[in-house]
Formats: structure tokens, C-alpha cells, sequence
């Protein structure tokens, strides 16, 4: 049987380019679309290229598509004209595309940086209020509500995934709390992608950290159960003399967003 038919955007960024041979190797039948045309990783993989402001463009991401994995965007602070176009226009021509094509599912690349001005140390849930700590935080907390009227409007189930640091292995003090791994972030979102009738829901990225400061109980609904843990790399990060950043958004925090 053919596995789902998996759409991932933002197929040439980092993220993009660890969770395409795994997603394939789970038997999603894929295609990646990229701003640019992305060298496909596997014979089997469609790819495509293009501004995903364009209907034509998400016409054609998007036809028979179960599920869309949506990375694409402004991945770090930019000036508010930039994180506009990338992060919010993108976005809402994607949601419109999903209502064209019926496509039942989205998740959306969040990112911890919606609650990126609470101090570090400090115990979060989702019922927390956000506290964004930029331009590209705000882009985050409208995505997420983006999910929510579509669900209550047009039924369009979406899984924000709340990233924290998702990387090879953690490198600073702050990882230690943030760190998501790349195999708990494939089977994350796998499981985003597939688990059936989830609703509009939001579950933190970020694996099974002794530091961590998100209280992740909502990924349960997922089956989500992290395996890694930055704590396995503390000692040596510890060894330097890094105090660590006083906000949870780490640099992004500090930012004049102005
Ligand atoms: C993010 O949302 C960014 O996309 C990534 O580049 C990292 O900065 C990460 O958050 C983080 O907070 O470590």
C-alpha cells in the first residue's frame, strides 16, 4: 500500500533537508517544494520550485496532497517587511490552497520564539500566555491562530509544532532545555503528518530533555514519546564558562525588533 502523500515546503532549508530521506524512508510519497528548485534526494521524490505566494505555485504543491509540512519562511529575526511576505502572506495563500485542494492537514513549523521573553528556568504549558520576543515570534503566534480559524471556519486540521532548538546535537547551556533532536523531531513530525483526527492542536518540539522548561502533556495525543535528551552532552557543555541567556528566545530575546 502506498504510504501518505506528503507535502513539505521550505524542502532546501535545514530541516527541510534532514526530514526528506527519513519522511521517504517511512514510505511518504513525497514532494518537496523549495523557492528554488531543490536536487531531489531520492528518485522517488517529486520536487518542485517556486514562491509559494503564487497560486499556481501552491496549485501545484499542494494537488493530492494528504498533508502539508509547511518549513518554509523567515527562520530567524528579519526586519517586519520580510517576515510579512515570507511568514504571513505565504501562509495564508497556503491555508487558502489547502481549501482548494481539500487537504486535510497541515503542520506548521512554530517555534519557541512565541514565548521567547519569558525568563529561562521558568516552568511553561501551552495555557501559558504567549510572550513573543520579535518580529519573527509575532509571525509564529499569528500562525498558530492562522490553524485555529481554519479549523473552526473550513475543518483544515493543523499541528503547530512549538521548535525549540532543533539541531544535530546541543552546543550551549540553553540547548540543554531546548534541544530537540533529529530523531525525535522525525518521529514528531510523522506523527504530526499522519496520527488521524487531531484537531487544531499545538505540542512543543523538543525531546526528552532533563532541563526541558515546556511541559509537554498535549504530545501525548500524538504518540509522541522523545527518546533523545540533551542532558547526554551536559557535562561537556557545561565544562565552558557560557552563563547561559537570561530569556528562554536565547539571542533572539535581545533583538530590536524596531
Ligand atoms: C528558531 O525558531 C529558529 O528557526 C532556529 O534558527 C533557532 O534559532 C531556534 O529557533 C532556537 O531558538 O534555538
Amino acid at each position: 500500500m502506498a504510504g501518505p502523500k506528503l507535502t513539505l515546503t521550505g524542502a532546501g532549508g535545514a530541516l527541510g533537508l534532514v526530514l526528506r530521506p527519513r519522511l521517504i524512508a517511512r514510505g511518504a510519497v513525497l514532494t518537496a517544494a523549495g523557492h528554488r528548485l531543490p536536487a531531489p534526494v531520492s528518485p522517488e521524490e517529486r520536487v518542485l520550485g517556486g514562491d509559494l505566494r503564487e497560486d499556481a505555485v501552491v496549485d501545484a504543491a499542494l494537488a493530492g496532497a494528504d498533508a502539508v509540512i509547511h518549513l518554509a519562511g523567515s527562520s530567524v529575526e528579519k526586519p517586519l517587511a520580510e517576515i510579512i511576505q515570507n511568514n504571513l502572506v505565504a501562509l495564508q495563500r497556503l491555508y487558502e490552497g489547502a481549501r482548494r485542494h481539500q487537504v486535510k492537514r497541515i503542520v506548521f513549523a512554530s517555534s519557541n520564539h512565541t514565548i521567547g521573553m519569558y525568563p529561562a528556568g521558568q516552568r511553561l504549558t501551552l495555557a501559558d500566555k504567549v510572550r513573543p520576543d520579535g518580529n519573527y515570534g509575532l509571525s509564529k503566534v499569528w500562525g498558530e491562530a492562522m490553524g485555529q480559524l481554519y479549523f473552526d471556519k473550513f475543518g483544515i486540521e493543523t499541528v503547530s509544532l512549538r521548535i525549540g532548538s532543533a539541531i544535530e546535537r546541543p552546543i550551549e547551556p540553553r540547548h540543554l532545555s531546548t534541544w530537540l533532536g533529529y530523531d525525535d523531531l522525525e518521529d514528531l513530525v510523522w506523527r504530526a503528518a499522519t496520527v488521524p483526527d487531531v484537531g487544531c492542536l499545538t505540542v512543543w518540539g523538543v525531546s526528552a530533555n532533563t532541563r526541558s522548561w515546556w511541559d509537554n502533556a498535549e504530545a501525548a495525543a500524538l504518540g509522541y514519546a522523545p527518546k533523545q535528551n540533551a542532558e547526554d552532552y551536559a557535562e561537556a557543555i557545561l565544562r565552558g564558562h557560557d552563563p547561559g541567556w537570561r530569556f528562554q528566545g536565547g539571542s533572539f530575546a535581545l533583538a530590536d525588533v524596531t
